[in-house]
């Protein structure tokens, strides 16, 4: 649908809608003959791992689950479109510049190795050879290696990870910023010393025993698709299904299987969340602390009566430390701040302790609702708190579940893609391989982005992703990477960094998921880590999109000969040849990857193990911790609050249904009636009202922050939408501008991307930058 339109959508997720939207994208994206059998061939045990998310599938060995978004991602690399060297000569970087972020994505996958002429403002055909030399004399002439950044994206398979961990430090820094710092670093921070793991404790088998589900922040519709199969079967034998979502998304509600022939022959669906709370943006904190304030209340009462006891006693005990004074915490709180911070009253979160109550086993589950604000790592230990009161972790059906974005995000990690790596693992390194890997922490993506600015960080490289669109202050990150010496991107597509360079630049192309890796010892495969711990082998199946790719292996393999030369105690080559070796040696460093290569080709590969899982507690006590937090009533959003004499929102900023991440596939959101437009402003009609404004009418939204910096984005059209008073949304990553360097998660450092202060105004034409308010087609709205 071209035509601009916002209205509700009343049909389920899922059904002939999802099937429709498939088939044309593989249309737009020119997804050759063979296209149907790449996509069979997506999660398959002999094929390749869906580039799409983190959610597990199940055994990874059955037949072909259908995911609308996976299919988009799939098609997005199959696509037969290419930007070649003739496409870069016609335009200058200048020029390219101007174009949407939607129409570089378009001009399809890179074919060449390109290095920046800035006589001619042009991105050139370069060898291989000159383009590892270049690297590798700029990383040279480096006064530390320190100055140098590795940034990367969660699509890298664990061998690519590996090598380029290894190379980064035999070359001498920490400074590996990833995605996952924007992302679930806040799981990771918060459930180490909670509970001895940063991952997920439970596993697909516990979706099918599990009582009840609680899901906070996260649109599983859109972001992971498959994950509602499981939730309607979930529904479908009775489990309770919780929301937590400020927003009402379609994908919570109602969900009608493409898989299931009788749903879709009857246009019949399924109820996904039985109960659904909305509480305010960045009101889950308290959220919780309500429900466990309750379940204490209900506690208590019991034992003065003499009942049975509604917190696992014996788990408290044996399991755990902190419980008392966690409690006393929790009486301490005023229903009052948990009411107003919340903005759900006693009443219904009376109404969800009820069902936390009544269940035998409760998994929750959370995504980037949870992970992106200042309080991040306090919320999440609140939700493990949860858990922990009835036993809920480490028993069948139960356990913590934060939903991962990137395919293999969980497995870079495990591979050693870390700026604060653990003192163990580096000595392992030193042991295997015989160098001194440096033991100061390095930068994380802030960090990153501060020591380019100021100059500490002169060459960036990156693994993928999108650093200059993914990342906050989006004016002083371009400014960062527009300081650096030499900036590099090893990618699929063109995007927005390569068009915001360095003095020197570099587009190192690489073969994707899908396609056919071969080397001297033959095809290759890797490996990815899911969600859920499991590690299982990916093969591409298409004929790579150029002859000049490499694979991310191979390219971290040839920089690194190129960089380190006779000083490298690594024998690359021979490890780029042939991918079991890379295996061999992530086994002899890692413990839990012993025999590999063997394990790996069992179909559907083994799973990882997770102490907390089997109530083994790795923190400092030894068991696992009761956290107390106070409600927080001093955030950004509370002081700007307080300072400002306007009506101030909190703007969360959200992924559309046609876009991975920074990559944008379509202009539509269809689970939220939004068509043909990517700048729009999701408000709360009575605020609207307020505003003094009607639904349909463009804005301009400036955030608020206390470093005095301006930040601005124009140009978003008004739309009402199901949202408690005070609370926007928005898309990311045109809101990214908004969100101050200096505002992160406590402890983790994670950008507060879902909880910017903001004023809203009508908008001002004459401020609008190109691209910020196109001022085309009349707009039908209709809320
Ligand atoms: N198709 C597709 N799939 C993807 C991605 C993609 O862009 N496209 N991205 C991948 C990546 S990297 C990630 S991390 C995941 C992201 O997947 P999600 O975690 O689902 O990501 P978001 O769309 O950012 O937002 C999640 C939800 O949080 C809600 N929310 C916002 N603020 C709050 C709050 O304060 N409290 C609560 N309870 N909820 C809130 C929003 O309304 C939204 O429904 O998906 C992965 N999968
Ligand atoms: N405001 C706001 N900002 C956010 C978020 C938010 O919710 N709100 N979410 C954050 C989150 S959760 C994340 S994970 C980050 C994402 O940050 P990134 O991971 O940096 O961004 P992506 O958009 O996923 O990267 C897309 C690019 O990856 C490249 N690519 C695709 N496949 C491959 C491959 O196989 N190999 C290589 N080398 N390159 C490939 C393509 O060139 C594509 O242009 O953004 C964060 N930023
Ligand atoms: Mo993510």
């Amino acid at each position: 649908m071209s035509r601009k339109t916002i209205r509700p959508y009343n049909r389920p997720a899922g059904g002939w809608d999802a099937l429709r939207n498939v088939a044309r994208h593989l249309i737009e994206q020119d997804v050759p003959v063979h296209g149907a059998r790449t996509l069979l061939s997506a999660n398959q045990p002999d094929g390749f791992d869906c580039p799409g998310c983190a959610w597990p599938d199940r055994d990874h060995t059955s037949t072909f689950e259908f995911c609308e978004n996976g299919a988009k991602a799939v098609a997005a690399e199959a696509t037969k479109h290419r930007a070649t060297p003739e496409f870069f000569a016609r335009h200058t970087v200048a020029e390219l510049a101007r174009y949407s972020d939607h129409w570089l994505e378009d001009q399809g996958r890179l074919t060449h190795p390109m290095r920046y002429d800035a006589a001619s403002d042009r991105y050139l055909p370069v060898s291989w050879d000159e383009a590892f030399a270049l690297v590798a004399a700029h990383l040279n002439a480096l006064a530390s290696p320190d100055e140098a950044i590795f940034y990367t994206s969660g699509r890298t398979s664990n061998e690519a990870a590996f090598l380029y961990q290894l190379f980064v430090r035999e070359f001498g820094t920490n400074n590996f910023p990833d995605c996952s710092n924007m992302c679930h670093e806040p799981s990771g921070t918060g459930m180490t010393p909670q509970i001895g793991v940063g991952k997920g404790t439970v596993s697909l088998h516990d979706f099918e025993l599990a009582d009840a589900i609680f899901i906070f922040g996260q649109n599983p519709g859109t972001n992971h698709p498959r994950m509602l199969g499981e939730l309607r079967r979930a529904a479908k034998r009775g489990a309770a299904i919780v929301a937590f979502n400020p927003l009402r998304e379609r994908g919570l509600e109602r969900f009608a299987d493409p898989q299931d022939k009788l749903e879709m022959l009857h246009g019949g669906s399924t109820r996904i969340a039985s109960d659904y709370f909305q509480p305010r943006i960045g009101g889950d904190l308290a959220a919780v602390k309500g429900i466990i304030k309750h379940v204490l209340e209900a506690d208590e009462a019991a034992r003065r009566e003499g009942g049975a006891r509604v917190v696992d006693v014996d788990f408290i005990t044996r399991h755990t430390t902190g419980f008392a004074a966690f409690a006393a915490d929790v009486a301490d709180e005023a229903w009052d701040t948990i009411e107003a911070e919340s903005g759900l009253s006693r009443e219904q979160l009376l109404r969800a302790a009820g069902i936390y109550m009544a269940a035998g086993s409760v998994i929750c589950c959370w995504g980037m609702g949870i992970t992106q604000h200042k309080h991040s790592v306090a919320t999440i230990q609140m939700i493990v708190n949860l858990l922990l009161l009835r036993g809920n972790l480490g028993k069948p059906g139960a356990g913590a579940c934060p939903v991962r974005g990137h395919s293999n995000v969980q497995g870079d990690r495990t591979m050693g893609i870390y700026e604060k790596p653990a003192p163990a693992f580096l000595d392992r390194l030193q042991q295997v391989f015989g160098f001194d890997p440096p033991r100061e922490h390095g930068f994380d993506t802030i960090g990153a982005i501060e020591a380019m600015l100021d100059g500490r960080g002169k060459v960036f490289f990156a693994m993928g992703g999108n650093f200059a669109m993914a990342t906050p202050d989006t004016d002083a990150t371009h400014r960062a990477l527009r300081n650096c010496d030499l900036t590099v991107h090893v990618a699929t597509k063109p995007n927005r960094s390569h068009l915001v360079h360095g003095r020197e630049a570099l587009i190192l192309p690489c073969l994707g998921r899908t396609e056919i890796d071969m080397q001297e010892a033959g095809p290759q495969a890797v490996t990815v880590e899911d969600s859920m711990s499991m590690v299982h082998l990916s093969a591409g199946i298409n004929a790579p999109a150029s002859d000049e790719l490499l694979s991310e292996p191979a390219i971290v393999a040839r920089l690194a000969e190129a960089t380190l030369a006779e000083r490298s105690r690594v024998p690359w080559r021979q490890l780029m040849a042939d991918y079991d070796r890379i295996r061999d040696l992530i086994a002899s460093v890692f413990d839990d990857f012993h025999d590999f290569n063997q394990r790996v080709r069992v179909p559907g590969g083994f799973r990882l193990p997770n102490s907390a899982g089997e109530r083994r507690w790795k923190t400092s006590s030894g068991r696992a911790a009761f956290i107390a937090h106070r409600v927080p009533t001093d955030l950004p959003v509370h002081r700007a609050r307080a300072t400002s004499d306007r009506l101030v929102f909190n703007l969360s900023t959200v992924r559309s249904h046609d876009q991975y991440n920074t990559t944008i596939y379509g202009l539509d959101d269809r689970y939220r009636g939004v068509f043909g437009e990517r700048r729009v402003l999701f408000a709360n009609a009575e605020d609207i009202a307020a505003l003094g404004l009607q639904a349909g009418d463009r804005v301009d939204l400036e955030s608020l922050c206390d470093d005095g910096v301006p930040r601005h984005a124009r140009g978003f059209l008004l739309a009402a939408y199901d949202i408690p008073r005070g609370c926007l949304a928005a898309y990311y990553p045109e809101t990214n501008a908004l969100v101050p360097l200096s505002s992160f998660a406590d402890q983790a450092r994670t950008p507060t991307s879902k909880s910017i202060p903001v004023v809203v105004s009508p908008h001002d034409p004459a401020t609008a930058k190109p691209g910020e308010a196109p001022r085309d087609i009349a707009i039908a709205v209709h809320d």
